[in-house]
Order: C-alpha cells, then structure tokens, then sequence
C-alpha cells in the first residue's frame, strides 16, 4: 500500500491548481463576493520569514472555508517592495535596490507558491512598479486636489552617523536602532496629509467596525480625543499671552508656573537678556534629542525664561519656564502647571523648589490636608478647594463652570484636542515613489498632471542618503529639471520620496483592478470586491498602517472615487510566533527557515503545525517536536481514505461523532481557532479508526472536506482518490444533521448498597427494568448482589442502586 507523499502529492496539486486557474476569482461576475485580505509582506532578502507564513496560513484557512461556504472568494497577494527596510539592506550589503528587490519577490513568490495558498496571482502587485506607483502618485495628487497635502517644516529624526532621515519606528531610546549613535532633530520642508481633519470620523466609526478589540482600544488611543480647555495668560511686560491647553481647566487655581516647550516661538520674545544664554543652552541639548526619549519618565530638567505671566482666576504673577517634558506637537505646545494635581508637575516643581497649592480635596480631606509625596490626581471624587468662589464644586461640575467663567472673562474657550498628527509623508531616501509635485519660479507648486504619470524614479548609482538631509534625486539636475507643466519655462521636480505607508494605504484598492493600466481601480470592479470582507494581520501595524488605510478610504469617498468610507469591514489581528520565549531575530539566532520544514515534513504538515502552536490570535511557542504529531494524523487518514470500502455497515456512534465534528470545526474555523478545530479533527479520526472492523468510505469523506482548508494539497489527493474528478474546493462545506449531535446512550452508574460496582452504557430513555437486565448481566457486578434485593433506587441517565 502506497504511503502518504507530499513530495509528489504538493507539487503535483500546485501545477494542477496553476492548469485548472483552481484559484482564480470570477472577477467579473462572482455571484457571492468574499475579499479575503492579508497584509502583504515586505520581500526581505531572508526570505520568508516562519511569522509570515503563520499570519498567511491563518488568513488562507479563513479564505478557502469561505469558499467551501459556497463564497465566491478572492484572495491577493503581492509585494510592499518600496521603503526603508529595503534600501537600508541594500546599502548594507553593497548592492542596488533597483537590482536586489527583484531577485528578493521572486526568492519570496517560489516559497510562498510552495506553502499552498490560495492565492489568485493573476492580480498580483508590487509596489517598486511603475504599472502601481504610477496610481500612488495619483492618489497623492487626489488629496492635493482636495486641500489634503500641504508643505511645512517640521523636525525629523536624523542620524549623524548614517547620515539619514529616520523614521520614528528606527528610533530605539534616542538611539538609531541600525547603528546606535544619538539622534538628532533636524528642521525640514516636508509634504503633510490632513490626516488630523478626519480625527473625529476615524474615531467614532470604530464604535460600529468588526474589528479586534485590541485594534481598535490602540487606534483609540492614538487618536487621543481629550475634551478640555484652550486658555490665554497674559505675560507680565508683553503684548504676547500664552495659550496652553488643558484638560483640568477646574485647577486653575493651583496653576503655580506655565511651561513652554523648548521650541514654543514665544521662547526668544519672553527670555530675558539674564536667562539668555541658560535658555538657548537648553534649547540646544533638547534639539539632540527624539521624541521617544523626551516621553520617557525621567528626572525632570528646564530652566525659568525670565518672564511672568498673570494666572487669570487669581490675578497672581507666576514664572515661566521651558522644559523638555513639554512637547511642541501636543496641544499648543504650552501647559499651566498644576503641581499639586499633575504628577509630572510636581516632581518639577520639586526638583526647582516652585510651589505646590492643593485645589482639589477628596472627600475626607479636609481643605488644608498636606499633599504628602505624590500629586493628588483623582479628578472622580474631588471637590474644589482653596478656589475663591468655586470651593465645594465637584471637580465634574467645575470644569465646566470653571471654563465658562474664564471664558465669560475673555480667558479662553473649551476645546477638543486630538492627539493624532498629521501625517508626513516626505522622505529624504530614494527608494519610493518621487512625489509628483514641480516647483516653478513664476506658478509656484505646481502638480504634475495626472497624463504625465509616473513619474519614474530613475536608476541612479549614488542612491545612498548624505549628511545633507537631501534626498539624492537632489543630486540629480538631469532628471529633476523639467519644464514647468503650466507656463514651460525651467522648472524643478519635487526630489522627495513618499512614505512606504503610502504605498500600502490603497494597495487594497488595487487588487481587483491590479492588471488595468487606466484607473488605478475600476468603479464596477471596486463595488463587486469592495469593502474587503475579511482582513487579517498583525496588530503592530494598528495605528500606522491600518488608520492610514481608512484615512485614504475616507478621502477617496470624500472624491466620489468609491461609495464607501470603511475599507475593511473585519478585521482580526493574529497573534505572534516566538521561539524560546523571545521574538525571532536574525541577530537572536533563532530565525526558522520554512523551506527546511517544509522539505522534509510537506507543506501541509508544516502549515498544520503552525496553527496548531496555539490560539491563531495569540500565537505561540515555536518548538521543533510536535510536527511529527501532526504529520502522522495526515499519514493515518491517508491510510483510512485509502483503505475505505463501502461493503462495511457505518458504525452508528462513529456516524455521531463524525457529525459533531463537522459542527465544531465549523465554529472553530469561523472564529480563527483552529488549535482546537485541528485537536477535533484528530480526535475524531481516532473513533474512526478505533471501531474494530474496516472504515467506511462515507466516515473518511467528510473528514477530507474538513482538512482541506488546512492541507489542500492532501485533501485535494484524498478526494481524488475516493472517485472525485472535481476538486475539493467545490465540493462544499458537509452538512451535520443536528439531530445526531445529541448522545443517544447514557453511562448508567451501578452502586450496590451504596458502593460504585461499575456502569452500563444503555439507550437514554432506558427504564429501570433495562437497567436491571444490564447490571445483573454484567458478571463484574452481579457477582455483588449476594442476598435478596430489598430495594432498587433507578435515577434516569444517571444511577442504579440496589440494596441487598
Ligand atoms: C493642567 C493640568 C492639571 C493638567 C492637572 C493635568 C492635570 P491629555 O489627557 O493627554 O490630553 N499637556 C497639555 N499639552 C501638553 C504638551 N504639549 N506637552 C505635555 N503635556 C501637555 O493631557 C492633557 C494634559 O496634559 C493637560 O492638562 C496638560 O496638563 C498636559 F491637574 O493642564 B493639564
Ligand atoms: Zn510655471
């Protein structure tokens, strides 16, 4: 009898797939639509990485049981060529990323067509293409059109070693995460999205969205919606006031100092001569630092201006000072400080001997209890104390009150501040798309018109980023001089890239249209496909990737471009692989390499083993035993199908167990388990195989249809060899008959004078006669039944006692 071999059976399925198009969605004319989406990878030149093929077999699974429902179900797949990872391993390897990024999708297209996915490659789409960064540019030039892309000069983080622009994801602690020196913040002209116009709508879908909840309490956050107040102080000597956003407008009276960031505008009108040189000192050492760093809790720094302000609810004068725990991006880059009620604050006002009033009261706090060691923050119970005419007010209450009365007073207006940013989208790098905008001396910014896309990105040798800050196409006269699109006359082209994130926040959109070269996604096309139906992805990429997609989605409704503002109806995050309790990394040593697994278990063996580490959404411990387990299931029902006849009766209880496991594997497959779907499907081949007598075709049947969203390539042998010429992807999902799914025999436990003496398996409508019979037929039990039977205890389904 052959064995099970997936070295003939996975090749030989994949060409017949590639022959048959098994694959391929009816594009035109699907009658039941079903966009199964996972998030494209980035072609690395490590090659497939064992967490991709994690998320990738997990989304598949998904996909095929959708078409096994009877779902027309397109699934793409294609390339996030284009950005930084990729240029940077170039440049560390001393090769082009023109020239590599080819040879890495190719590399990545062989071992993904070898895991068996259900991928429709006829629509495949590599960002690094002109055919699809030509519609990258038209979509950037949609949101120029609609006010939506702006130029402005903004820090970036810089690396004076690498001589780059850093994104914030390479900065690690202040510390460029490629070489470790110290970042620093350098001023530039960069092209901004409105993103922040769209906060509130961003927001509020979430509440109606089928997403992981993880996904969205992290975009949540990131679009930080606080309620507050903006409020003005006049300074003491100047016509300027500072405006400071808060969200305790009810403190005020505690407001004790301002703080202004190091890089507030107001920062050289307000110093004084004396505090001069302290002042532009401190300037200089925050400019050294990111973000990140700045965040981060630690021992607080800053220095007085020289200046006063007046604090509007108590007409007193306070100091102000600059310090770094102040940020220019949030708010209005200014704060009131509170240190009795604002932890940051006090440990400030601490560290510069400021003062410290208590305006908030708990509710067993007497007005003039000390404030001890921390701030008291609790803005839930509170009431106002120390605050003139708002003493006794509830701090709920008084935020309100509060602000009305400044405001009455021409103080300040309340606010919502959010703290999601525009998004910048200029990269001083060459590996992108050139952002297709030109600058003319006489018409100013002019956008490159949609006829003259792409603008290629040409191939230069010196793509390497310099101390300059400039991108290289700046070193380029040749191919960023061009006449002006408008009035001709000499002109010179943007020579900044746009951000990778630009290039997968539509990529979406494309698929269904990916072989059209004149829309980037065509109106019919785009309504059949879209909003995607299931989405299914890492959760890092929550806020970035996954909130820029919707943002463009928005716009593009916004346009008239499409009819819908939410891309991905659901989404789930799946969770992650790691190996010995710690993230895989090349520098870790740790990486696995699919192939090898692959080439020595079969695909489907290793995809198995993959979902079967753990809950898909949470992932799991890679370990290298247990792949045999898995691998000698498939072996086993290999022999069953093979060995199946249909001149044996069907074992009734085989049947029963059959049917529930069509229904769990089922639940299971629709709700990502597919640990504990996989454990079932074992445990019920196990009872197949366990009746003593031959296995019946119509037991193995239903059990390939199960597997075969988890092993394609081994159901699809399976089926053909019990007599079908179809694959089994059209074969449907079995149904169960509900009426099988309850037991219909009950263990009837036997005491004897109270005494356990064994059990009888029995019809569960058994009466207490049966059960007699039963007990006194077992030998092991009736051997205890010595005497006369004075009484017989009968509970239903349960218990049979006899008394002796
Ligand atoms: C006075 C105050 C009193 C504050 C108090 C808090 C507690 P969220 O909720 O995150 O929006 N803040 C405002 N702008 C800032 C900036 N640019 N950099 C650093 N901190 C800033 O936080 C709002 C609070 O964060 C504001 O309310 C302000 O401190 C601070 F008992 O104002 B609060
Ligand atoms: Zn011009």
């Amino acid at each position: 009898p052959t064995p099970y071999a997936p070295a003939l059976v996975e090749p030989k399925w994949r060409a017949r797939w590639a022959e048959r198009g098994t694959n391929h969605a009816a594009l035109e004319n699907a009658a039941r639509p079903f966009y199964a989406l996972m998030m494209f990878p980035y072609p690395s030149a490590e090659g497939l990485h064992v967490g991709n093929l994690f998320a990738f077999t997990g989304s598949d699974i998904s996909a095929r049981y959708h078409r096994l429902l009877g779902h027309d179900v397109f699934q793409p797949l294609g390339y996030d060529a284009f950005g930084i990872h990729s240029e940077n391993y170039a440049l560390k390897i001393g090769a082009h990323p023109m020239e590599l990024t080819p040879k890495n999708v190719a590399n990545f297209q062989r071992q993904l067509e070898r895991a068996g996915l259900m991928v429709d490659w006829r629509q495949k789409v590599d960002t690094s293409r002109p055919d699809y960064y030509k519609w990258t540019q038209w979509v950037f030039l949609q949101l120029y059109k609609q006010g939506l892309a702006y130029k402005k000069a903004a820090a970036v983080n810089w690396c004076p070693v690498d001589m780059t622009v850093l994104a914030n994801e390479q900065v690690e602690n202040g510390l460029c995460e490629r070489c470790g020196s110290p970042v620093e913040q350098r001023f530039l002209e960069q092209w901004f999205f409105r993103i922040s116009a769209y906060a509130e709508r961003l927001l509020s879908n979430l509440e109606w969205l089928d997403w992981s909840p993880i996904t969205k309490s992290a975009q949540k956050n990131w679009i930080g919606r606080s309620e507050g107040a903006e409020l003005s102080f006049r300074v003491s000597g100047h016509d300027e006031a500072v405006k400071v956003f808060t969200t305790r407008p009810d403190t005020i009276f505690g407001a004790t100092y301002l703080v202004l960031a190091p890089e507030h505008p107001l920062v050289a009108t307000l110093t004084t001569e004396a505090q001069r040189g302290a002042v532009q000192g401190y300037q200089d050492a925050t400019k050294k630092q990111d973000l990140i760093a700045r965040k981060s809790s630690k021992e607080k720094t800053g220095v007085f201006t020289g200046a006063n302000a007046v604090n509007p609810a108590t007409g007193a004068n306070i100091p102000i000072w600059i310090a770094d725990y102040v940020l220019m991006e949030y708010g209005t880059g200014a704060i009131m400080a509170v240190p009795g009620h604002d932890e940051r604050d006090f440990e400030f006002a601490q560290v510069f001997n400021l003062p410290i009033v208590r305006v908030v009261a708990g509710p067993d706090e007497a007005a003039d209890t000390p404030l001890g060691e921390t701030a008291y923050t609790d803005d839930a119970q509170g009431r106002l104390v120390n605050s003139g005419a708002f003493d006794g007010q509830p701090v709920a209450d008084a935020k309100l009150t509060v602000t009305d009365w400044l405001a009455a007073g021409g103080h300040g207006s309340k606010v919502v501040n959010f703290r999601l940013h525009d998004w910048c989208i200029s990269r001083q790098r060459y590996w992108g798309p050139p952002i297709p905008i030109i600058y003319c001396d006489a018409c100013g910014t002019v956008p490159v018109p949609e006829s003259q896309l792409p603008v290629e990105l040409p191939f230069i040798p010196d793509f390497k980023p310099d101390d300059s800050g400039i991108s290289p196409l700046a070193r380029h006269e040749e191919w960023y001089r061009v006449p002006c699109p408008t009035c001709g006359a000499s002109a010179r082209r943007e020579t900044d890239v746009s951000d990778t994130f630009l290039d997968s926040a539509w990529y979406f959109l494309r698929y269904p249209s990916a072989t059209r070269s004149d829309v980037a996604f065509d109106t019919e096309l785009t309504k059949r496909w879209l909003p995607v139906d299931s989405y299914i992805g890492g959760n890092e990429h929550a806020v970035l990737h996954l909130l820029y997609s919707r943002f463009v989605t928005m716009v593009m409704k916004d346009a008239g471009h499409i009819d819908f503002e939410e891309p991905f109806t659901r989404f789930r995050a799946h969770g992650m692989i790691i190996r010995e309790g710690a993230k895989m990394s090349k520098s870790k040593g740790n990486v696995i390499n699919p192939d090898v697994y692959m080439e020595e278990w079969g695909a489907d063996a290793f995809r198995m083993y993959l979902m079967f580490l753990g809950p898909y959404e949470e992932g799991g411990d890679f370990r290298d035993q247990g792949i045999s387990g898995v691998r000698r299931f498939l072996d086993r029902l290999w022999a069953s199908v093979r060995d199946a006849r249909t001149d044996v009766a069907a074992d009734a209880n085989v049947t029963r167990q059959i049917h529930r496991t069509i229904k769990k594997v089922g639940e299971d497959t629709a709700t990502l388990s597919y640990n504990t779907a996989i454990a079932a499907m074992m445990e019920c081949l196990n009872h197949v195989r366990s009746a003593d007598r031959p296995v019946h075709r119509d037991e193995v049947l239903p059990l390939v249809q199960l597997v075969a969203a988890y092993a394609p390539h081994f159901a699809e042998e399976c089926w053909e060899l019990l007599g079908h010429a179809e694959s089994v992807f059209t074969a449907g999902w079995p149904a169960f008959d509900p009426a099988l799914l309850v037991d219909n025999e009950v263990d009837i436990v036997v005491q004897i004078n109270g005494k356990v003496r064994g059990k009888v398996r029995l019809p569960v409508d058994a009466s207490q006669e049966d059960a007699m019979k039963a007990a006194m037929a077992d030998a092991g039990i009736a051997k205890f039944v010595t005497g006369e039977i004075k009484k017989v205890i009968f509970v239903p389904k349960r218990l049979l006692n006899i008394v002796v």
